[in-house]
């Protein structure tokens, strides 16, 4: 039988995604359940339609422990403490949860999963499944082509990361600050309150919250994320981690040091011949992937790619995915994928 699909966030960023990438992969789903909190429920959503799920307007409906019953797969996307408030109902109900929150990424029994990476965790799981951070997701979409030929030591990354990584209410607040910061406003008279300063026209070397040793906790998570989902404790990666004032797509600049030789000219076929990745890279006629142009777009793409001569085998390359699909939703409905029987 078909798969029941749970979206549970079904009105956030990440939520609304959801719908979107079920419906372009047409995914097998037999019943789509819309579910968020009190707030929403009753209002209707757009849905396209996938499997024998017709299009329409779907309402949604406040989501408690008695909404998994009946489903198979539940996609989450409504912060880690609705995750871990909803877990034993959803597993309890035979569900698969495969959550995009960081509530349960680095738990042993729950697989961290990039399908073009380690597709064959996914089968591991005990019942939840975690989607990896969006800036960490990419960076190992990239990474791995470059792994196969040569093992990695080092990465050193620098992120430019979308608003709408903090949510669609933060891409609302870098609209409205945007104009009201041309219409002469000043600072002491904008809203903050996605982050921890003003977005509009500014930069912010701040995301997620500053841990003990001075780092933050997404700079954190690309550490940590990237040695799970590579399966290799031993790739150091140093990360800063920067918010800018685009809508989608998260911006990467990333230095790799590897332990055995790799040229430009092995890098650039093995990237151009790896599924899901897009090489856009041709100096000479400006072409390089930005941001601001490829919103609403499945790949990671890769640019800039070059020898780093400050180490004996390097190169650094410029890596952006649209975070939304690939660093979350279109991630997640990849991983539901490779439960179909
Ligand atoms: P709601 O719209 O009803 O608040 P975003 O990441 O874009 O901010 O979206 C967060 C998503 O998580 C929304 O769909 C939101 O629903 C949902 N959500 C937030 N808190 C809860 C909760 N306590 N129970 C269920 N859903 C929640
Ligand atoms: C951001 N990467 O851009 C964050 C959003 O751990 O899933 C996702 C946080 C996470 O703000």
């Amino acid at each position: 039988a078909h798969p029941v699909v749970a979206v549970a966030g079904a009105t956030g960023a990440v939520g609304r995604e959801f719908l979107k990438v079920l419906h372009d992969l047409d995914f097998p789903a037999s019943e789509v359940r819309l579910l968020a909190s009190a707030r929403s429920a009753g209002t209707k959503l757009p849905f396209e339609g996938c499997g024998s799920v017709p299009a329409g307007e779907y309402v949604v409906e406040e989501m408690t422990p008695e909404s998994f019953e009946g489903v198979d797969i539940a996609l989450f996307s409504a912060g880690s403490g609705v995750s871990q408030a909803m877990r034993d109902a959803v597993v309890g109900a035979g569900a698969v949860m495969i959550d995009n929150s960081s509530a349960f990424r680095m738990d042993a029994d729950v697989p961290l999963v990039v399908p073009e990476v380690n597709p064959g965790d996914a089968l591991r799981h005990e019942g939840v499944i975690a989607n990896p951070n969006c800036s960490t997701i990419q960076m190992v979409v990239a990474l791995k082509p470059l792994a196969d030929i040569a093992p990695i030591k080092r990465v050193v990354v620098s992120t430019y990361q979308a608003a709408s990584g903090a949510g669609a209410a933060a891409m609302d607040e870098l609209y409205d600050q945007t104009r009201e910061y041309l219409d002469g406003k000043a600072d002491d008279e904008l809203a903050v309150r996605a982050f921890q300063h003003r977005i509009a026209f500014n930069c912010i070397p701040h995301i997620d919250k500053f841990l003990e040793d001075g780092s933050t906790k997404e700079e954190w998570k690309m550490v940590v994320e990237t040695k799970k989902i590579m399966g290799d404790e031993d790739i150091q990666v140093s990360a800063t981690c920067v918010r800018i004032p685009v809508l989608r797509c998260h911006g990467e600049a990333i230095n790799v040091e590897f332990s055995a030789p790799i040229s430009v000219e092995q890098a650039r076929e093995a990237l151009s011949s790896a599924k899901n990745v897009a090489l856009m890279d041709d100096p000479g006629a400006n072409i390089y992937p930005m941001p601001g142009l490829l919103a609403g777009t499945n790949d990671t793409y890769v640019g800039r790619l070059r020898k780093d001569p400050s180490v004996e085998h390097g190169l650094s390359l410029w890596v952006v995915a649209d975070q939304i699909r690939k660093g979350a939703a279109l991630n997640a409905v990849q991983i539901a994928q490779l439960l179909l029987p």
